[in-house]
C-alpha cells in the first residue's frame, strides 16, 4: 500500500459545525476566501505529512495508549494569515489538556520521522482559503464551548478537485 496524507485532530460536533458555518456567512463577505466545508472544519493536533502504513501503524498504537482527560474548548478568537491565506478560528487561551494532547502527539510523530514545524503550536481551525487580501475580522465577544472527549487520525484526500477528510480511527479522552 502507497503513503497517505495523515494528521491527528479534533472534529467539531455536527451542531457546531453549523452554527460556524452559519456565522461564517454572517461574518466574511464571499470576496474573503474560500469557505471550509462545513464537514472539513476541524482543528489540527499533529501534521504527519505523507506516511507509510507501518508507520501510520506504530502512531495509532501510541495514540491508543494516550489516557487523557477530556477537555472543554472554548472558541472565542480569530484570526488572518495572509500568507499562507488563512482565516481562522481559535481560542484566546488554549486549554492545558489541548496543549498536552498535541504536544504528545507531536512528539511521537517527530520520533517516527513526520517533520514538525518549528512554529509554535496555534491551535486553530482553518474556516476560509485562499485569503490573501486584507479581511475584516469581527470583533471580540464571539463565543463557542465544546467539549473534547475524543480525537482522531484522519486521512486527507483528494479527488475531483476537492479535499475531503476521513477519520480512520478515533479515541476516547476520559470522562
Ligand atoms: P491549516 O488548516 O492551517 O492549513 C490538513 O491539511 C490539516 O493539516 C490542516 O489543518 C492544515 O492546517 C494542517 N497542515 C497542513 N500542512 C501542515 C504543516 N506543514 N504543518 C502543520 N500543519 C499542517
Amino acid at each position: 500500500m502507497s503513503t497517505q496524507r495523515l494528521f491527528f485532530a479534533i472534529s467539531l460536533p455536527d451542531a457546531m459545525q453549523q452554527q460556524l458555518v452559519r456565522w461564517r456567512a454572517d461574518t466574511f463577505s464571499a470576496e474573503a476566501g474560500r469557505p471550509v466545508a462545513a464537514a472539513n472544519l476541524h482543528l489540527t493536533l499533529a501534521f504527519l505529512g505523507e506516511v507509510t502504513p507501518e508507520t501510520a501503524q506504530r502512531l495509532q498504537t501510541l495514540a491508543s495508549r494516550i489516557v487523557q482527560p477530556a477537555f472543554d474548548l472554548d472558541l472565542d478568537d480569530a484570526g488572518h494569515w495572509p500568507r499562507p491565506g488563512v482565516v481562522w478560528l481559535g481560542c484566546q487561551r488554549a486549554p492545558r489538556g489541548l496543549l498536552q494532547l498535541a504536544s504528545l502527539l507531536r512528539a511521537q510523530a517527530a520520533r517516527h520521522g513526520c517533520h514538525q514545524s518549528p512554529q509554535p503550536f496555534h491551535p486553530h481551525i482553518t474556516l476560509l482559503r485562499q485569503a490573501t487580501q486584507p479581511v475584516a475580522l469581527p470583533p471580540r465577544g464571539f463565543h463557542w464551548r465544546f467539549r473534547v472527549a475524543q480525537f482522531s487520525l484522519f486521512a486527507s484526500d483528494f479527488a475531483q478537485g476537492r479535499t475531503r477528510y476521513r477519520a480512520l480511527a478515533s479515541w476516547p479522552l476520559q470522562p
